[in-house]
C-alpha cells in the first residue's frame, strides 16, 4: 500500500484524518523525530489550536528546519488548519511566535462585532473567486462544494498578492470578510478547513494531493452551478447514549429529560430504545447531518474510563462518519475505579484520540462558573473548560447548558437575569429567568443562564449547546427567546437545542433568531423527518445550506 507520513504531535483528533487517508488506501506513517522528516515521500502537517502554542512545539522539537527542507526539495506537502497558518509569516493569535515563512502575510482576528467567533461550519473554498481556476478544480476543490472549517483567525484574501508571489488561491466568505480557504504552488496545497472532516467533498481533496493531481477540468454541470459563499446553516444530530436495564448502549430520548416509558397508567418503565448509536450516527451523516453529537446521559461508573464504551462507539463511528463528532457526559476530574485520579484534560485527551473534534461539559461547567463568580470573576486556570481549551484549542470546547424556566411577576422579585416573555407563566407571570441545572436536569441552582454563558466564555469555552428542559421532547419548536438573549450576552457560537419537532422550525429559528446552528433528536429519531427533508426546507426558503454528496 502507498504510504503517507504524518507528523505526530498533539493536534487534538488526527484518527479522523488517519481514517480519511485508510479510505483512501493508503497507509499511515509517523514521523516521531525530526530525523523522520527526510523519509518522507508525502508529508501531511494537521493542526488545530493555539498559533503559537503549535508553532512553539514544531520549534522546540527541530522540527521546522526538516520540513522547510522536505518543501524545498519539491516534495509534496499538505497543511491542515494551523498546519496552513504556520506557512504564513505569522499570526495576530500570538505575534512573540514567527511562522514558516513561506507564504507572505499575516492571520488576523476574525472582527466579533457583527457575527460569532470562531468561524465554526461549512463555508466554501471556491478557486473560482480569483478567476485563475474558473474552469478547472484546483486539488479537487469545486465551487459549489462546502467545507468544514473551525478558527478564529484567518489568511484575509487581498486581491492578486498572493497570485502575484505564485500561489493559487481559493477563498470564503465569513460576514464581508474574504480570506484564504487553500492555497497551493508546486509541491505545496494548504486547507484552512478540515479536509477530514469534510464528508466526500473533503476526501476528494486528501485524494487528488495523495494522489499528485494538482487540477481537474470542471464538468459543465460544475462550471454552470452557481457557487454561493458564506457560511451555511449548520444542522446537528444528537444522540443521547446510556445503557439501557439490559445493559446495552441504545440511543434513547427523554421527554423534559424523562428517558423512561410511560405506560398510561405510571411513569418509569424501560428505557426508551430508539436504535444503535454507530449505525444511527452513520445513518445521519448520510442524510446530511453537518455534525453529530453523542451525550452520554449516564456516567459508566462501573468501569475503568480507558474502557469507556463511548470511546469504542467514536472509534468506530469515526472510521465512516467523516463530519465533526462532539462527545458529552462525564468530561470531568474523575477517579477511576482503582482509586486513581484522572483529570478532565486526560479525560478529554481520551475522547479526542478515539475520533472526537469537541468535547461538551455540562454539570462541571456550572460549578466552575460558580466559582468563578465567588471569585469575583477571576479565573481559576485550572477548569476543565480552561485546561482543555489550552491544550486543544477553545473550539474543541463545547458548554452543553440545561436550563429550566421559571416564573416571576417582576423583574424586582429575583436578582437573575430575567426577560419578558410572550408565553406567561401559569399564574400569568411576564417575566422568567432560566435557572441552571445539573446531572441531567435532576438539581436546580441559584445560578442563571446568564451568568452561566458569560462565565464560560470568559474562561476560554468556544461554543455553546442550548439546551431547554421545558421544550426537550415537546416538538413544540425551540425557546426563541432563550435563545436570542443567550445571542445577545457572548461572541462564542450557539447552537440551539430541544423542542424541533418539524422542518419548519429549523426554519424559524434560523430566521427568527441569530443561532449559529440548530440541533434536533427526537423527530430523526423516531424516523418521522430526515435531515435531507430539514435541509430542503431551508434550501427552499432561500438559506444557505450544505448538500450531502456522495
Ligand atoms: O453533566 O457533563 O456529565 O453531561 C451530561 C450531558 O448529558 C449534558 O449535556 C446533558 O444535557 C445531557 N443529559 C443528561 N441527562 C439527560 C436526559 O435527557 N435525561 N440529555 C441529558 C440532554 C437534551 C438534548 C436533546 C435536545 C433535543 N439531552 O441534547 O438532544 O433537547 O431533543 P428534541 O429535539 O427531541 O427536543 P455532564
Amino acid at each position: 500500500m502507498p504510504t503517507v507520513h504524518l507528523l505526530d504531535y498533539v493536534a487534538g483528533n488526527v484518527r479522523s484524518l488517519v481514517n480519511a487517508i485508510e479510505k483512501l488506501g493508503y497507509t499511515v506513517e509517523w514521523i516521531k523525530s525530526p530525523a523522520d522528516v527526510p523519509k518522507a515521500g508525502k508529508l501531511i502537517l494537521p493542526g488545530v489550536g493555539h498559533f503559537g502554542h503549535c508553532l512553539t512545539q514544531f520549534a522546540s522539537a527541530g522540527y521546522i528546519e526538516p520540513i522547510k527542507a522536505h518543501i524545498a526539495a519539491g516534495k509534496p506537502f499538505m497543511g491542515i488548519c494551523v498546519g496552513l497558518q504556520a506557512l504564513f509569516e505569522g499570526s495576530e493569535e500570538d505575534l512573540a511566535v514567527p511562522g514558516f515563512g513561506l507564504i507572505p502575510g499575516q492571520l488576523k482576528r476574525f472582527d466579533d462585532q457583527d457575527k460569532s467567533v470562531p468561524h465554526i461550519g461549512w463555508n466554501s473554498a471556491n478557486t473560482s473567486a480569483t478567476g485563475q481556476f474558473a474552469e478547472e478544480s484546483l486539488y479537487g476543490l469545486r465551487p459549489d462544494s462546502k467545507y468544514y472549517y473551525v478558527h478564529s483567525y484567518a489568511a484575509p484574501y487581498r486581491e492578486g498578492e498572493l497570485e502575484a508571489a505564485g500561489w493559487s488561491v481559493a477563498t470564503a466568505r465569513y460576514g464581508d470578510e474574504k480570506f484564504v480557504g487553500a492555497i497551493a504552488k508546486d509541491n505545496v496545497l494548504a486547507t484552512q478547513f478540515h479536509p477530514e472532516k469534510s464528508g466526500a467533498a473533503g476526501l476528494r481533496v486528501i485524494r487528488a494531493f495523495l494522489e499528485g493531481r494538482k487540477s481537474d477540468k470542471l464538468s459543465s454541470r460544475r462550471e454552470a452551478a452557481a457557487a454561493k459563499e458564506g457560511l451555511t446553516r449548520r444542522v446537528i444530530a444528537c444522540l443521547d447514549v446510556r445503557t439501557n436495564d439490559n445493559g446495552d448502549l441504545v440511543v434513547t430520548k427523554g421527554d423534559q429529560y424523562d428517558v423512561r416509558e410511560k405506560d398510561g397508567i405510571s411513569a418509569g418503565g424501560a428505557v426508551r430504545n430508539l436504535g444503535k448509536p454507530v449505525d444511527m450516527a452513520r445513518k445521519y451523516y448520510e442524510q446530511g447531518a453537518d455534525e453529530v453529537t453523542f451525550l452520554n446521559i449516564t456516567s459508566f461508573r462501573n468501569c475503568p474510563v480507558a474502557d469507556t464504551p463511548m470511546l469504542e462507539i467514536l472509534r468506530r463511528t469515526s472510521e465512516t462518519v467523516f463530519v465533526p463528532l462532539t462527545i458529552g457526559g462525564g468530561i470531568r476530574d474523575t477517579e477511576d475505579t482503582d482509586g486513581t485520579k484522572i483529570s478532565a484534560l486526560e479525560v478529554a485527551t481520551l475522547y479526542f484520540k478515539s475520533g472526537a473534534d469537541k468535547v461538551s461539559i455540562g454539570s462541571d461547567a456550572v460549578t466552575a462558573a460558580e466559582e468563578y463568580f465567588a471569585r469575583g470573576k477571576q479565573l481559576s486556570g485550572t477548569t476543565a473548560i480552561e485546561t482543555i481549551s489550552r491544550a486543544y484549542g477553545n473550539q474543541a470546547v463545547v458548554v452543553s447548558v440545561d436550563p429550566r424556566r421559571v416564573y416571576v411577576s417582576s423583574q424586582d422579585s429575583t436578582a437573575h437575569h430575567t426577560i419578558r416573555t410572550s408565553t406567561p407563566g401559569p399564574y400569568g407571570e411576564e417575566y422568567c429567568w432560566y435557572q441552571c441545572t445539573v446531572k441531567g436536569g435532576r438539581e436546580g441552582r441559584d445560578f442563571d443562564v446568564h451568568q452561566l454563558v458569560t462565565a464560560v466564555e470568559a474562561m476560554g469555552a468556544g461554543e455553546i449547546l442550548l439546551n431547554c428542559i421545558d421544550k426537550d421532547g415537546t416538538n413544540s419548536g425551540f425557546d426563541l427567546e432563550l435563545i436570542s438573549d443567550v445571542k445577545a450576552s457572548i461572541k462564542i457560537p450557539v447552537i440551539a437545542s430541544s423542542g424541533a419537532g418539524n422542518p419548519g422550525h429549523f426554519g424559524e429559528v434560523f430566521t427568527k433568531t441569530t443561532t449559529d446552528a440548530a440541533l434536533g433528536a427526537g423527530m430523526f429519531h423516531r424516523g418521522e423527518y430526515t435531515v435531507k427533508q430539514v435541509k430542503e426546507y431551508l434550501r427552499d426558503q432561500g438559506l444557505l445550506v450544505r448538500q450531502f454528496e456522495e
